[in-house]
């Protein structure tokens, strides 16, 4: 295994639209282990493959306190459940220390494959629908500053150009 380096906003490739998986293979398995691996040491309770620069659709995701419970999202379907909406305070592995309140379905219906290619489907809702709907969005291109008044998303991106200067002199 290994951990792959994390594109950060507002890094172009990050708008890439992912394609969708055509056999779940060893490669993929390969890709999966290391997006666990890069996930669980960011940490992050989340990592969609566009953030490691795989324009594949491919997401782990796990939610648990304890790093018990992975759950792998291969070509995900996602359709919210009732018109309800919630706001949550999200963050992004590739909008380091930033946070905001996104408001988004507060449950949702997952159709997916898991790493050995075998159709699921489940219901969900709280953070783990929130973190399944953030996630989708990075397959399409679209982060959770997308959302932000342009005023507070050019605060953003002030902040992250000056991060990147200051890695660049350090
Ligand atoms: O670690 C993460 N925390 C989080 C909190 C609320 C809603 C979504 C997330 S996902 C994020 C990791 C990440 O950037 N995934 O793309
Ligand atoms: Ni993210």
């Amino acid at each position: 295994m290994a951990t792959l380096p994390i594109l950060e906003f507002p890094d172009e490739r990050l708008r890439t639209k992912a394609v969708a998986v055509e056999s779940v293979d060893d490669e993929v398995r390969q890709l999966v282990a290391d997006m666990l691996e890069t996930m669980y040491t960011a940490p992050g309770i989340g990592l969609a493959a566009t953030q490691v620069d795989v324009h594949r659709r491919v997401i782990v995701i796990d939610v648990s306190e304890d790093q018990s419970t992975p759950l792998v999202l291969i070509n995900p379907e996602v359709t919210p459940i009732g018109e309800e909406r919630e706001p949550m305070q999200e963050g992004c592995l590739s909008i380091p220390e930033y946070f905001a309140d996104v408001p988004r379905a507060l449950r949702v219906n997952l159709k997916a494959l898991d790493r050995d290619g075998t159709p699921y489907e489940i219901e969900a809702d709280g953070l783990l629908a929130h973190c399944i709907q953030h996630e989708l969005d990075h397959l399409e291109g679209v982060l959770f500053v997308d959302y932000l008044s342009p005023l507070k998303r050019d605060r953003v991106l002030k902040k992250m150009n000056k991060r990147h200067r200051q890695m660049q002199d350090a």
